[in-house]
């Protein structure tokens, strides 16, 4: 059952659900709701790992559930603007125009393309009816987390992590490129707590923040420094005999991953890295007190040797005996669909065509025999979030049939032919796992759609009505989640089940390699030895590297309107600034674009970088991606996000 104990108002209801936001934490979430209206928020304290609370950006999201510009019909681009159309309407003519589509030109003419609006399970459903319909195109690479995904099943020929409360165990543990207080508020407690049990914490992160201001050590490289920290950390660790002697037990290429090391003196790799010796020296022999817990973060991993990056760090774990130890681990990514049986979409593996995502605008853009000729967006807002905004906005404003399902008129809807209305994640129906954590959770409806909304699986049942398919998408949610439980039902993970309260993934591991075997093609740990040493920097004419990052107050680029009033901040220190003050506006401009920022300085920041929140909205002029060039990482296709020259110029004259 999802609701909560009832108390003895009954007008005051209390009901479970789970937050589907791409986070790595998948909240329980209590929401009380008030003559059939959502009036209080608050985390599950029976969710071990929620314990209680949510993070600032769901703590807010009623103000978006009820946001009157939230959209309840269908819209129909008639010329410049939209009109509401009914729903048979809207899907007839979606219908027979990618009938017609498929029938001309061949599925390889329609891309469905969903990123990160929900979390859920079931939206492999929509992938699924597309690729029955098609199979049509879809994306490659992964701009979220590609690179460092490539580098773990590289490495470790696997990617999991240790259970959420290893760390625990650690007597050290490393945050590295880790912003907790926007991206893992849950892990706060426990570090705090391993904390107060001795444990030391340390991050290394270009930026300071809230994270490094609670760490007993903080290291600022230079963006993308990590490879040459992490190495020079290793011949440190190799030179004071800290590193584990019985490495080559389980690690190939040791003597090249040694050589490599070498190659630079430890003095050397600081500097690369531009970071103090002092700085280096006591990250590596605070690494060395073992067992030692190193979490990677995302952000890291979106510049053009991202993926290497990670392979160093992997590498770093492996040598300093810190891999299949409890309190130890290169913790990277959790397996969220690791519970789920999804083995009915394949998407990739199917598909007639792959676009890759770092680079979708011009893709679809260059796509030929067949062009691209329809998209279906869902879960995402790609002109906002997704590199080089302006070809991704030309690219699906060019297309014959573009549609959007969301809840608000984003950058994305916006260009679309149509927009369909979709439920929120307080609407949500579905089964979510976590990157962050081993716990899976059932989302509930906590109230009903406002009429007029429909939820993706209902969409796709009637597109599947209309094309053929009726029989294979009509089924309701319920037997979808029951489906996808196959492999766990009876292992203490059945729907009902998830009905009492989160349940730990029962496949889900505690600890990764105790056995220091890897399903690797040798069964031992793949150390990286060919590294490019060429870490992203500005050139004389830009010389600031611009970072738009996550941000407490969002979830990517679902902000309200008022938060996307004037210009957006970028956040500098005064050096990176000179000829501005603080708070003055100043253009932005990158090789490809320029947008107009206010300026914050902040002294504890690097002076090669600029500062800005991800998520802002090219209709606001606050987008980042606008000036950022479409490009894949080294490996696992994520985007280059943070690797962009840009150069501050004064507001020009009127
Ligand atoms: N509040 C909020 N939370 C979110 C999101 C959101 O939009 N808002 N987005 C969600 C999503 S989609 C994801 S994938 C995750 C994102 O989580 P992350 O990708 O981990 O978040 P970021 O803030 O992009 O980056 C994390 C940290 O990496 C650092 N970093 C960047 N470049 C480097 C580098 O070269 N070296 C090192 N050492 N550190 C570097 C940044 O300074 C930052 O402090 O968070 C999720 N959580
Ligand atoms: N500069 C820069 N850009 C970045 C990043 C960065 O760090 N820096 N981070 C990147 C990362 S990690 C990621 S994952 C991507 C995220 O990129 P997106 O996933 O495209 O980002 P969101 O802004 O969260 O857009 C999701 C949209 O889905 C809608 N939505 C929510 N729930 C549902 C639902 O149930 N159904 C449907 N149909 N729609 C729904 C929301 O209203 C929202 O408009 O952005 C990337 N972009
Ligand atoms: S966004 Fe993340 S931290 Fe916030 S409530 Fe959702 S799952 Fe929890
Ligand atoms: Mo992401």
């Amino acid at each position: 059952m999802n609701d909560v104990a009832d108390g003895d108002s009954s007008a005051q209801e209390r009901r479970l659900t789970a937050c589907n936001r791409d986070c790595p934490d998948a909240c329980g979430i209590v929401a009380t709701i008030e003559d059939g209206r959502i009036t209080r928020l608050a985390g599950d304290p029976a969710h071990p790992v929620t314990r209680g609370f949510l993070c600032h950006r769901t703590s807010r999201v009623l103000e978006r559930q009820y946001a009157p510009d939230r959209l309840t019909s269908p819209l129909r681009r008639d010329g410049g603007s939209f009109v509401p159309v009914s729903w048979e309407e809207a899907l007839d003519d979606i219908a027979a125009r990618l009938l017609a589509i498929r029938a001309e030109s061949g599925p390889a003419a329609i891309l469905a393309y969903r990123c990160g609006g929900s979390m859920g399970i079931l939206k492999s459903v929509v992938d699924y009816f597309f690729e029955r319909f098609g199979p049509v195109a879809v994306k490659s690479g992964d701009v979220c987390t590609g690179a460092g995904d490539a580098a773990q099943m590289t490495d470790f020929g696997d990617e999991d992590s240790h259970d959420f409360f290893d760390p625990a165990r650690s007597r050290t543990i490393i945050l590295w490129g880790k912003n907790l207080h926007v991206s893992s508020v849950h892990l706060i407690p426990v570090l705090r707590e391993a904390r107060a049990s001795g444990a030391t914490l340390v991050s290394v992160d270009p930026v300071f923040h809230k994270t490094a201001a609670m760490c007993d050590l903080f290291v600022q490289p230079r963006p993308g420094g990590d490879i040459a920290l992490a190495l020079g950390v290793a011949r440190r660790m190799f030179e004071s005999g800290t590193a584990d002697p019985g490495a080559g037990a389980y690690c190939d290429h040791l003597d090249d991953f040694l050589a490599l090391t070498h190659s630079r003196s430890v003095e050397t790799w600081a500097e690369l890295a531009g970071v103090p010796l002092a700085s280096l020296e006591s990250l590596a022999d605070a690494y060395a007190i073992r067992p030692a817990s190193l979490h990677i973060g995302w952000g890291l991993q979106r510049r053009r040797h991202g993926s290497a990056a990670v392979r160093v760090l992997d590498a770093l774990g492996a040598i300093s005996g810190n891999i299949g130890i409890p309190g130890g681990g290169v913790s990277y990514y959790t397996k969220r669909r690791g519970a789920f049986d999804l083995s009915f979409a394949r998407r990739e593996e199917v598909a007639p065509r792959l676009l890759p995502e770092a680079c979708l605008g011009r893709a679809i853009l260059e796509a030929r025999d067949p062009p691209i000729r329809a998209v279906w967006i869902s879960s995402a807002n790609p002109v906002a979030m997704l590199p080089e905004s302006h070809t991704v906005a030309e690219a699906l404003a060019g297309r014959e049939l573009t549609v959007v399902v969301d809840s608000f008129l984003t950058d994305t809807a916006r260009l679309a032919h149509y927009v369909l209305p979709t439920t929120t994640l307080l609407e949500e129906d579905d089964l979510l796992g976590a990157y962050g954590h081993h716990w899976i959770v059932e989302s509930r409806p906590v109230v009903a759609p406002p009429p007029g909304v429909k939820s993706d699986l209902d969409i796709i049942g009637e597109l599947a009505r209309r094309t053929g398919l009726g029989d294979a998408f009509s089924a309701d949610a319920d037997s979808w989640k029951r489906r996808v439980l196959g492999k766990v039902a009876d292992r203490g993970a059945s729907l009902d089940d998830l009905r009492r309260g989160p349940v730990r993934n029962p496949l889900a591991p505690t600890l990764m390699y105790p056995d220091r075997v890897f399903p690797t093609a040798t069964g031992k740990v793949n150390l990286v030895h060919d590294v490019t040493l060429d870490p992203p920097r500005g050139t004389p004419l830009r010389p600031l590297l611009l970072m738009a990052l996550a941000t407490e107050r969002a979830q990517g680029s679902q902000w309200l309107p008022s938060q996307q009033e004037g210009p957006a901040t970028a956040t500098v220190h005064p050096s990176a600034a000179t000829g501005f003050v603080d708070g003055a506006l100043a253009r932005l401009e990158s090789e490809i674009a320029e947008i107009v920022v206010r300026l914050k300085f902040d002294l504890r920041q690097r002076a090669d970088v600029v500062l800005m929140e991800k998520g802002g909205w090219l209709s606001a002029g606050r987008c980042a991606n606008a000036l950022i060039r479409g490009a894949e990482t080294d490996a696992g296709g994520c985007a280059v996000y943070h690797d962009t020259p840009v150069r501050l110029l004064p507001i020009a004259p009127a």
